[in-house]
C-alpha cells in the first residue's frame, strides 16, 4: 500500500494526489505539516513524500513518474516517446517557469507578509516572459498536452489557479487571462477526481488557517 503524506492544501501534494485517483491507484493518506515532516524520507522536509513497500521517495514529479511506472493500467503519459517527451515538457514548464517563480508573490498574496517592489517587479518580468512560452506550448484541446489527460494536467490543474490568483493579487491583473484557462479548469474541474482533491484541499486549507491563527495567538 503507497502512503501519500503531506497536506492537502499543498498545491504540489494535490498534483501527485490527482495522479493516483486518475489512475485507481489505492492509497493512504497521513498528515504532516510544514516542520513535522520524516526527515529520514523527505531530507529536505518539504512536502509531499510517498513511503512505498521500497522505501520512502521525495519530489512530486519523480512521484508522478514513479507511480506511473509501477502502475501502468490507466495510462497518463502518451505511448509514443516524442509525446512522452512533450508531456515533460510541458510539466517542467508549469512547475519551474510558472509555479516557482509565482511562488515568490505567496508570502503577500497568501500569507499576509511583504515582498519588495524589486522583487514583485523582477518576479513580474519573469512570468510574462515565462507565460508567453507556456502558451506556445500548451494546447488546451481539451487537455494541456492534447487529447489525452496526462501528468501535465495533473500539474496544471493545481498550479495554473495559484499563478492568476497570486498575479491578480499582487498586479491587479491575472497574468494567464488571455489563455482559456478559465474554460479547461472548468472542464476538468468537472471530474470526481478533480472535485475530491478541491474538496479536500478546501476541508485541509481551514485546518492550516486555524493552526496558523493559534500559532500568531500563541506568540503574542
Ligand atoms: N520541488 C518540490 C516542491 C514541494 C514544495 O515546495 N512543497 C511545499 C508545500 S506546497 C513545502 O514543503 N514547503 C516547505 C519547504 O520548502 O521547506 C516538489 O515538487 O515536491
Amino acid at each position: 500500500m503507497l502512503t501519500l503524506c503531506g497536506f492537502a492544501a499543498s498545491n504540489y501534494y494535490n498534483k501527485v494526489k490527482l495522479a493516483m485517483l486518475e489512475k485507481g491507484v489505492a492509497f493512504e493518506e497521513e498528515l504532516a505539516w510544514v516542520g513535522e515532516t520524516d526527515r529520514s524520507a523527505s531530507p529536505l522536509g518539504k512536502v509531499p513524500y510517498l513511503k512505498t513497500e521500497h522505501g520512502p521517495l521525495s519530489e512530486s514529479t519523480v512521484l508522478l513518474e514513479y507511480i506511473e511506472d509501477q502502475f501502468p493500467d490507466t495510462p497518463l503519459m502518451p505511448a509514443e516517446a516524442f509525446h512522452k517527451a512533450q508531456v515533460r515538457e510541458l510539466l517542467r514548464y508549469i512547475e519551474l517557469h510558472l509555479e516557482l517563480v509565482a511562488r515568490n508573490l505567496y508570502p503577500e498574496a497568501f500569507f499576509g507578509g511583504k515582498i519588495s517592489d524589486g522583487a514583485k517587479e523582477k518576479t513580474g518580468q519573469q512570468l510574462e516572459k515565462n507565460v508567453a512560452a507556456f502558451a506556445q506550448l500548451a494546447k488546451f484541446s481539451p487537455f494541456i498536452a492534447g487529447d489525452q489527460f496526462t501528468l501535465a494536467d495533473c500539474a496544471a490543474v493545481v498550479h495554473l489557479p495559484l499563478v492568476s490568483s497570486a498575479t491578480k493579487i499582487i498586479y491587479g491583473r491575472d497574468f494567464l487571462a488571455e489563455l482559456p484557462v478559465r474554460d479547461y479548469l472548468k472542464r476538468v474541474g468537472e471530474r470526481p477526481t478533480v472535485q475530491r482533491v478541491n474538496a479536500d484541499r478546501k476541508t485541509n486549507t481551514e485546518l492550516m488557517m486555524q493552526r496558523a491563527k493559534a500559532a500568531a495567538a500563541a506568540k503574542n
